[in-house]
């Protein structure tokens, strides 16, 4: 492999690219013409403009990027997360142009695309789940006795869905027809797709997933978890790893469980499993996501590999080069994503100009980004800008850096997600490890970041003593005047 196209832009493109050029791979980036300043576009060995800004005139179109890819004499192409890359279709699309996909094959990532499949295959394995259905809902009939063994509150989910796009809560018997034809018409519409399936609603559940890597000779390790909890609308806005909550021997049952889910499949490349863990830290297989994650630094931090290099030796055909046993969790990382989004106001995406933009540094402080200071963000893409990771030897010292680096962080122009981080990190339930995936909406109000600037409160203990002392001397000022007055009185008394 001597050439990689980057089927991506931003942060992710510049990452992948960095750890091909490491291996002495040439890349190519492919790009909108609202990218073409951008740091991942300048950092490519050769750079192609493939269409105007909206995704789906340009990151969205398959064949241009093969047929680039092939121009620039490429042999592979990565594709990222998001855009392309968990379309079976494009991946089988690239391997028919004679080129590699680096991720898993089509016929995995079609599997795992379809939640019933997916929970058909993990079924075969064991691997637990959620009470519920594993087949398309056929009748109201099935539904009605499904729900007498669950129990309410049930979710209806997509089958076509997934990160929790086409979920609908029931909570009644008498809402239960009405939700499940909302639903399948939903289904349909956004995925072309209505089967639909039942789960009993788990209310307060934390969210963890556990990372995997399959060669194609069969081995598959698990690189532990990711604690995943914090997130506003299914977007996730601070990830971890290890969990606080596991003991070692979940953690191990959990491996276990998302190996197996991996080999259900035929699965090889990078890949996260998703569960969801209950109070009694029952665990439940949701689905797999076939595609490299925003979140696979804090893996990075605590088991010293380049997951994107494993992607990449993955795809060349090589075996992994460690069994599960070489496999060690070194102390605690911690991420936080710096969106474009304005926390005091509903985390609405804020566009404009990063008129300032100054990185943190230090021991233990990584940053993955993709703009420079003086860039516009574009209204286009995600609104995700940056993320900044903090690795220390435990929990507490991981925490206490990421604060730290969020400090030393600055950016003017735009809002950011930046102060919520400040304020999350320093809740009493997070430094406790005790929550869920409520937390946000259980905790965090607008003026929860009205900050204690502690120059205010150094100002107002001035002031309160200057006062007091204002009024400490003119209350001796009369005491004093009181006591001549009297004396005078006195005096004048005796005299008499
Ligand atoms: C659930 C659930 C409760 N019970 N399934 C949302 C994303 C998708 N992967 C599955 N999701 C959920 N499935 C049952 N049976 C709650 C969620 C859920 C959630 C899961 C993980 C992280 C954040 C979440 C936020 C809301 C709901």
């Amino acid at each position: 492999m001597n050439k990689i196209l980057v089927a991506n832009r931003g942060e992710i493109a510049l990452r992948i690219m960095r750890s091909a050029r490491e291996m002495g791979i040439k890349t190519v980036a492919v790009y909108s013409e609202a990218d073409r300043t951008m740091p991942f576009v300048l950092f490519a060995d050769e750079a192609v403009c493939i269409g105007p800004a909206p995704s789906n005139q340009s990151y969205l179109v398959a064949e241009k990027i093969i047929a680039v890819a092939k121009e620039t004499g490429a042999d592979a192409i990565h594709p990222g997360y998001g855009f392309l890359s968990e379309n079976a279709r494009f991946a089988a699309q690239v391997t028919a142009a004679g080129l590699t996909f680096i991720g898993p094959s089509a016929s995995s990532i079609e599997v795992m695309g379809s939640k019933l499949a997916a929970k058909q295959a993990a079924q075969k394995f064991g691997v637990p789940m959620v009470p519920g259905t594993e087949t398309p809902l056929k009748s109201l009939e099935e539904a009605r006795e499904v729900v007498k063994k669950t129990g309410f509150p049930i979710l209806i989910k997509a089958s076509a869905g997934g990160g929790g796009k086409g979920m609908r809560i029931v909570n009644d018997p008498s809402e239960l027809e009405e939700q499940i034809r909302l639903a399948k018409s939903e289904a349909l519409s956004a995925f072309g797709d209505d089967a639909v399936f039942i789960e009993k609603y788990v209310g307060s559940p934390k969210h963890i997933e556990i990372q995997i890597l399959g060669d194609q000779h069969g081995n598959c390790v698990y690189l532990f978890e990711r604690e995943c909890s914090i997130q506003r609308r299914h977007q996730k806005l601070i990830e971890e790893a290890p969990s606080s909550c596991l003991t070692p021997a979940i953690r191990a049952a959990m491996g276990q469980c998302a190996v197996d889910v991996a080999k259900a499949c035929n699965y090889y490349g990078a890949g996260t499993v998703e569960f969801l863990v209950d109070e009694s830290l029952n665990f439940y297989f949701l689905e797999m996501n076939t595609r490299l994650q925003v979140e696979h630094p804090v893996t990075e931090l605590i088991t010293g590999l380049d997951l994107v290099k494993e992607q990449i030796k993955i795809a060349r055909g090589e075996k992994l080069s460690f069994t599960q046993d070489d496999l060690k969790i070194n102390g605690h990382a911690i991420e936080l994503r710096i969106c474009a989004e304005d926390p005091l106001n509903n985390f609405l995406p804020d566009t404009g100009k990063l008129e300032t933009y100054i990185r943190p540094q230090g021991y233990g402080v990584r940053v993955d980004d993709g703009y420079e200071q003086g860039m516009d963000i574009p209204i286009f893409y995600d609104p995700m800008i940056a993320k900044l990771i903090a690795w220390g030897s435990n929990r507490e010292e991981a925490r206490h850096r990421l604060i730290r680096a969020i400090e030393e962080y600055a950016v003017k122009g735009i809002k950011t997600t930046l102060p919520f981080g400040h304020w999350a990190l320093q809740q009493p339930a997070f430094i406790e490890g005790n929550f869920d995936t409520n937390f946000i909406s259980k905790f965090f109000t607008p003026q929860s970041l009205q900050e204690n600037d502690p120059r205010e409160e150094q100002l107002a203990a001035i002031l309160a003593a200057y006062v007091w002392q204002q009024q400490h001397l003119s209350l001796q000022t009369a005491k004093k005047e009181e006591q001549k007055s009297e004396s005078n009185w006195k005096r004048r008394n005796l005299l008499r």
